[in-house]
């Protein structure tokens, strides 16, 4: 039998365990990145574990999220990101420089080697044949001392692409696409690995689109092959030497195979609040627009932004829409600014923001009340743009550009021929933002320099014998890392800061909780299908564990955060019978005797919940048990070294 692209890498990376779907493996990382945003946390972990250096081919500590510096915490954070970086032998992205998966993907990023990222859009990196996965902040500490990132072997997704996509239907069309045939859980324990024909017709950047929002698939991640189109994209990068091809065997298996014939697709857009709430852009024709906003590490390439430069050159943006564009790198940004692009969309009144996150993570650029905003981004969940009754729409640059000029939801493809543009053969190329390590002699004098808003990690405990608690929040289905810990230029700056940030926990779905928490001293959290979908902060446990948070039972997990709930020590337990989450309300008491025990070696175990037995399923490997047991993964590895 033979094997698919990421069975290929898989099997080159495997350290140990079955490649058996299902089984826990674990793979040999050779690169990692983080985020400012959650990098933080991830180097004050890599220093508790006293590791001098980072034993990785390649480590990078990108600033792009936290770069408003409203305060003084974020510019302190980003110090300490940069020192840290130079002593412990990462290279550090300034601020500036762009969005960590965009500028990863043009610089670093190379065919058939491993990934992990302390962001959930690290899948991004698939567009150019990689195995590239979010973690939670720990796993990448982890992999950064050489340890090995551990996943559950996916199942695998074949979309076969045909055809090739016309005028004004882009690569956003096309993960919108799969987006509504899979929703956003139908790639839950999956690698999604695009083939046939079609894919030749899409460079890189568009690959990178379609992998980038596989995240919101909730997939492991997702891939394309790499072929002929890597390499021109590599040349161009002037990284050549990077190239390998890769493909799947003629006779691999995929255990769901879809096919997309590009050629018949149409322009979509993702309503309000989830990236699978699809409608086409036809159908939403006429709405008026209040805000839209171009950019992220979905859409931000130079081949989207000299789309949006082409459409509103000569045009002026209507009068009620503001429009904010964010280039994804300074190698975007100085390319469009080189070729004249850059100046078609000033004169067209666009708002040139900073090569960074920005507004896609709440930092700025909130809608007004009750504002329609269309964003070229990946989530438009619940308040994420900062203003709760906003509506997102997440659509592609050709949808953002014709409806930013007529100021009205607008099908591109009526507008007739799409400009066309031409890439250069070579890309600029300048690293001047890219700082290197120090030598390992001259780093063991340097100094991390850590600001006042750096405080502690909160650190688990072991579980009690018995758990004698109450389930202090119930919530509903598809509840994501927004929910449970939201960001915007409020919250962010905090997320060195866990005692602070508590005050924001779960505020979206009920501001009283962590009042309620802090009295309480805690309880345990009741959610639905798919609870923790969405991002890789690992505040989402991190937060909850420093409010006393013992357990969190939901119908089913995302995959990043239950490693994250295991990695801080919150017993992570699905109802046997989905049905009983009907039964369960908040305020019930929860108790569960021989809790211990139970997840030292049970697979099941009973819970009486306000006098009901309710039957719970505990899916922990040996390694996993171990870790909960002690109390989290840093006091694990702690006792194991
Ligand atoms: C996001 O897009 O939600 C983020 C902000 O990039 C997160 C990481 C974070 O919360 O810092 C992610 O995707 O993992
Ligand atoms: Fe940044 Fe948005 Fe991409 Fe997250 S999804 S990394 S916030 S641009």
């Amino acid at each position: 039998m033979g094997y698919t692209i990421a069975q290929k890498i898989i099997k080159a990376h495997l350290v140990s365990g079955e490649m058996v779907k299902g089984n826990e493996i674990a793979l040999r990382i050779d690169q990692t990145l983080t985020q400012d945003a959650t990098g933080t946390m991830a180097y004050l972990q890599l220093e508790a574990m006293e590791i001098p250096r980072v034993k990785t081919e390649l480590s990078v500590a990108y600033i792009d999220h936290n770069t408003l510096q409203a305060g003084f915490e974020n510019a302190d954070d980003h110090l300490y990101i940069q020192t840290v970086a130079k002593k412990h032998g990462l290279k550090f992205s300034r601020p500036g420089n762009g969005i960590c998966h965009q500028v990863h993907l043009e610089r670093f990023a190379v065919p058939g080697k491993t990934l992990i990222g302390s962001d959930s859009h690290n899948p991004t990196a698939g567009g150019i044949g990689m195995l590239a996965m979010g973690a939670g902040g720990l796993d990448v500490a982890v992999a950064m001392g050489g340890g090995t990132y551990y996943i559950t072997m996916p199942r695998m997704i074949r979309i076969n692409l045909k055809g090739k996509l016309r005028g004004y239907v882009s690569a956003k069309d096309v993960i919108l696409e799969v987006l509504r045939l899979l929703s956003v859980k139908g790639g839950v324990g999956a690698i999604v690995e695009y083939s046939g024909e079609g894919v030749r017709t899409l460079s890189v950047p568009e690959r990178a689109t379609i992998t980038n929002m596989g995240a919101e698939l909730g997939a492991t991640t997702s891939i394309f092959p790499s072929d002929e189109v890597t390499f021109a994209f590599l040349k161009a990068e002037g990284r050549e030497r990077d190239y390998t091809p890769l493909s799947s065997d003629e006779d691999a298996v995929y255990d769901e195979e879809y096919e997309i014939d590009l050629s018949a697709l149409s322009p979509l857009a993702a309503c309000p609040h989830s990236p699978d709430n699809i409608k086409s852009a036809e159908e939403l024709s006429g709405m008026k627009v209040d805000q839209v906003c171009i950019g992220s590490c979905t859409n931000s390439s130079l081949t989207d932004l000299l789309t949006v430069a082409a459409m509103l050159k000569g045009k002026t943006v209507h009068p009620n829409v503001s429009l904010s564009i964010s280039p994804g790198s300074k190698q975007v940004y100085t390319m469009l600014a080189e070729c004249g692009a850059l100046a078609d969309l000033i004169s067209a009144g666009a708002r040139i923001l900073e090569c960074a996150c920005g507004p896609c993570i709440g930092m700025g650029f909130s809608p007004g009340s009750g504002g329609v905003s269309l964003r070229t981004f990946n989530r438009n969940f619940l308040a994420r743009s900062g203003t709760k009754d906003a509506s997102v729409y997440l659509v592609s640059p050709e949808v953002a550009a014709a409806s930013a000029v007529a100021g009205v939801f607008t099908d591109p493809t009526t507008l007739g021929e799409k400009p066309s543009i031409t890439l250069p053969e070579k890309f600029y190329i300048n690293d001047n933002m890219i700082e290197d390590p120090a030598s390992e002699s001259e780093a063991e004098s340097l100094t991390v320099r850590r600001g006042p808003n750096i405080k502690p990690i909160p650190k688990g405990k072991a579980p009690e014998a018995d758990l004698s608690s109450k389930i202090i929040l119930k919530v509903g289905d598809d509840i994501t890392t927004d929910h449970i810990m939201p960001a915007g230029t409020k919250i962010l700056p905090y997320r060195s800061n866990v005692p602070k940030l508590s005050e924001f926990c779960f505020t979206v779905c009920d501001p009283t909780f962590p009042e309620r928490a802090k009295a309480a001293g805690g309880g345990v959290v009741l959610g639905g299908q798919n609870y923790g979908q969405g991002s890789s902060r690992e505040h989402a446990a991190l937060v909850p564990l420093y409010l006393g948070i013992k357990a969190v039972v939901a119908k089913s997990f995302a995959r990043i955060h239950v490693a994250n709930l295991i990695n801080f020590g919150i017993v992570p337990m699905t109802l046997e019978c989905p049905d009983d989450y009907d039964l369960i309300s908040e305020s019930d008491s929860f108790e569960i005797k021989g809790f211990a025990e139970a997840i030292a070696s049970k697979d099941r175990v009973e819970a009486v919940v306000n006098g009901k037995k309710i039957q719970l399923k505990l899916s922990f490997t040996e390694r996993q048990r171990a870790i909960l047991l002690a109390g989290g993964l840093l006091n694990f590895t702690k006792s194991n070294t």
